[in-house]
């Protein structure tokens, strides 16, 4: 597919007041940005982009997919450790495209109290968030398949009627010959179309033209 800038689609890009800090000019403010960290989703401003949420497994990638996305990798916090994310990190992408990192799930070293209130902060998010178009699901391409904790998201997504766009992380750490496998294993298992997702490396910076264009389609 050619590739088009954002600009030239009647989505953005915008300036919208909303999202620039009290007493602030948005029109002086960068057009990649980050907004605000939100413990609960009724924290995060309401705006007129389409927004689209990052979730899977803990340590998946989330955070530096963003990052490779934005072109802005310092904005973003990521970590060899898991759990690293731990609030909903709301960002902007060309005064257009809204985009929330979310933390992760899975990952078992988290306390009980702190693993149920990041649930109920991801499950309010997803029942709440006006304005969400889609969400990007995340999964390590060196596993074989979706855990039951990733079925479950996946589940829980649909049952909100959220679009479920799913990508393959990490994709320069398998060979190349077993991409197109390993894809349709997730594809399958998940139940989405063939060709539907999205094979992705922050490290080379492979499939973030595909995921630009994938999201401009969903809006
Ligand atoms: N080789 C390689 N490493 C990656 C890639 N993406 C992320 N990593 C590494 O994986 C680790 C976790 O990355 P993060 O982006 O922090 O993962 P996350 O999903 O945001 O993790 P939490 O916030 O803890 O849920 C870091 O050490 C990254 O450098 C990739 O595409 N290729
Ligand atoms: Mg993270």
């Amino acid at each position: 597919m050619a590739k088009r800038p954002l600009a030239d689609k009647s989505f953005g890009p915008k300036l919208d007041p909303r999202l620039a800090p009290q007493g602030e000019s948005v029109a002086n403010l960068p057009p990649t940005r980050f907004i605000i960290s939100a413990s609960k989703s009724s924290q995060l401003p309401e705006h007129e982009f389409p927004e689209f949420a990052i979730i899977g497994r803990s340590n998946v990638g989330k955070s530096s997919l963003l990052g490779t996305l934005l072109k802005k990798p310092q904005l973003v916090r990521t970590s060899r450790t898991p759990g690293r994310t731990q609030l909903l990190n709301l960002f902007l992408f060309e005064n257009a495209i809204a985009l929330v990192d979310l933390p992760g799930y899975g990952y078992a070293k988290m306390s009980k109290a702190q693993a149920s209130s990041m649930q109920r902060m991801i499950a309010d998010y997803f029942a709440e968030r006006r304005g969400l178009h889609g969400v990007l699901q995340l999964f390590d391409a060196r596993r074989d398949g979706p855990t039951a904790d990733d079925l479950r998201v996946a589940e829980h997504i649909m049952s909100h009627k959220r679009q479920l766009l799913v990508v393959l992380t990490k994709i320069d750490l398998i060979p190349k010959n077993e991409l197109k496998s390993r894809t349709r294993a997730f594809e399958k298992a998940l139940g989405v179309p063939q060709d539907a997702s999205v094979a992705f490396s922050s490290k080379t910076g492979a499939g973030r033209g595909e995921l630009l264009a994938t999201l401009r389609e969903l809006i």
